[in-house]
């Protein structure tokens, strides 16, 4: 897709009349993670990736203490004062920058006002963190006007909690974090209890990371998820029992999965099944552990085994997890039978959204080619693809650079 930025810097001087000198400029990436599903709310590890996709957003100061909300996927227009923040449903995608701007004023990182233009090429809802990437840019640019020079970080932290406290999603840290401090060709991989990182270098030269949308709305991705969650929390709450000093389920090691599930199978649980329980645990705790182990992979550059975790954690995530659905397999299938692909799984929550594969350069074409027709063959759909480089985390950039290409 390729932007006319002529077209936005008209609409976005439309909305918000005045000098394009005094207009800055942020850009904040959507991440994909690479492997570790459903272990960022455990206590376990991730291996996200920010991607070169994500949002931009336009700012101009205000003086009369107000902050307006425009963009390109949306027609409408908020207007709020800053003494009157709050979540309103009618507010739509601008609850996330308003959210992060409460927040920020409320660590004391204030603004008197500003117009917001936001602009992005991400698939909204597909699991490829158009959210974060919204309120990580917002915070990027908040902090900017405000000179208050806060860390990355603490960046992805305040949004997180936005999202947390203000719009009301539960999510984990994975999103905000790969989005503030990812960077080109590394993958992060972060242990989101302690909240210790390292960027990994991704030396994948020879290799493409594809991304496929299903283009199934990820209905029941909300629901399943709390409850997973619960399931989690249950069966942390049975082996606590023994365990005390365990203070999440990825803190249980492989070596220890044995003693686990006899722990498990000794007990009752009056809402849960224990075997479902059983298999949720397995997924976690080996999920965890080859995320973990997937980073080393990739320093040691052995693509080979770090494509075919990706293919264990898409298996466990379809039978012990049960999160994927005849969509998600069925691409993750097709990538499996294609030519040059090393590795594919489902990514994201689950139930619908997105796929991401490693794929041989030269075999790009080819591949999506044979994908999407396997694909439609077994589900009577189109999918999407982004075929997309691993771009460096949020970063101011020049107007004057927002040109036509
Ligand atoms: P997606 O589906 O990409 O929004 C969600 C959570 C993550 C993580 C993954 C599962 C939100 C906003 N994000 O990601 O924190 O738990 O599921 O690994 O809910
Ligand atoms: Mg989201």
């Amino acid at each position: 897709m390729s932007i006319r930025w002529s077209d936005i810097l008209e609409q976005t001087l439309t909305f918000s009349p005045g000098s394009k000198a005094d207009l800055r400029a942020f850009f904040a990436p959507g991440r994909v993670n690479l492997i570790g599903e459903h272990t960022d709310y455990n206590g376990g590890y991730v291996l996200p990736a920010a991607l070169s996709i994500g949002t931009w957003v336009l700012v101009r100061p205000r003086n009369d203490r107000r902050f307006r909300f425009a963009s390109t996927f949306s027609d409408l227009i908020v207007d709020v004062d800053r003494a009157q923040i709050s979540y309103d449903p009618a507010y739509e995608y601008a609850n996330y920058p308003l959210g992060v701007i409460d927040i920020l004023q409320r660590e004391g990182v204030e603004i008197e006002g500003a117009d917001f233009f936001f602009h992005g090429n991400l698939p909204i809802g597909a699991g490829l963190s158009s959210s974060a990437s919204v309120e990580v840019a917002t915070a990027a640019a908040v902090d900017a006007l405000a000179g208050a020079g806060l860390s990355k970080e603490k960046m992805a932290l305040l949004s997180q909690r936005a999202e947390n406290e203000f719009v009301g999603v539960n999510c984990g840290v994975m999103d905000q974090f790969a989005v503030a401090m990812g960077k080109a060709d590394a993958a992060l991989s972060l242990n989101c209890q302690t909240l210790a990182y390292q960027l990994v270098a991704m030396h994948a030269s020879g290799y493409q990371l594809v991304i496929a949308n299903t283009n199934v709305p990820r209905k029941l991705a909300g629901s399943k998820y709390n409850e997973r969650r619960a399931e989690c929390e249950a069966a942390l709450s049975i082996l606590r029992k023994e365990w005390p000093q365990l203070t999440a389920l990825a803190d249980i090691s492989p070596a220890q999965w044995p003693q686990a599930v006899a722990l498990l199978e000794q007990a009752k649980s009056a809402e849960h099944d224990i075997d479902v329980l059983v298999r949720r645990a397995r997924h976690v705790i080996f999920e965890s552990d080859r995320a973990r182990r997937a980073a080393d992979l990739l320093r040691n550059g052995d693509l080979q085994a770090f494509g075919e975790s990706m293919n264990e954690s898409h298996r466990s995530l379809r039978d012990d997890y049960e999160v994927t659905g005849e969509a998600l397999d069925a691409l993750v299938e097709a990538a499996w039978n294609a030519q040059g692909c090393i590795g594919s799984r489902m990514t994201g929550a689950g139930f619908g959204g997105c796929t991401v594969s490693l794929v041989a350069r030269e075999k790009v074409s080819t591949f999506t080619a044979s994908v999407a027709q396997q694909y439609k063959q077994r589900t009577d759909r189109e999918p999407s693809f982004y075929i997309t480089d691993i771009g460096d985390g949020v970063h101011e950039i020049s107007v004057n650079s927002l040109v036509d290409n």
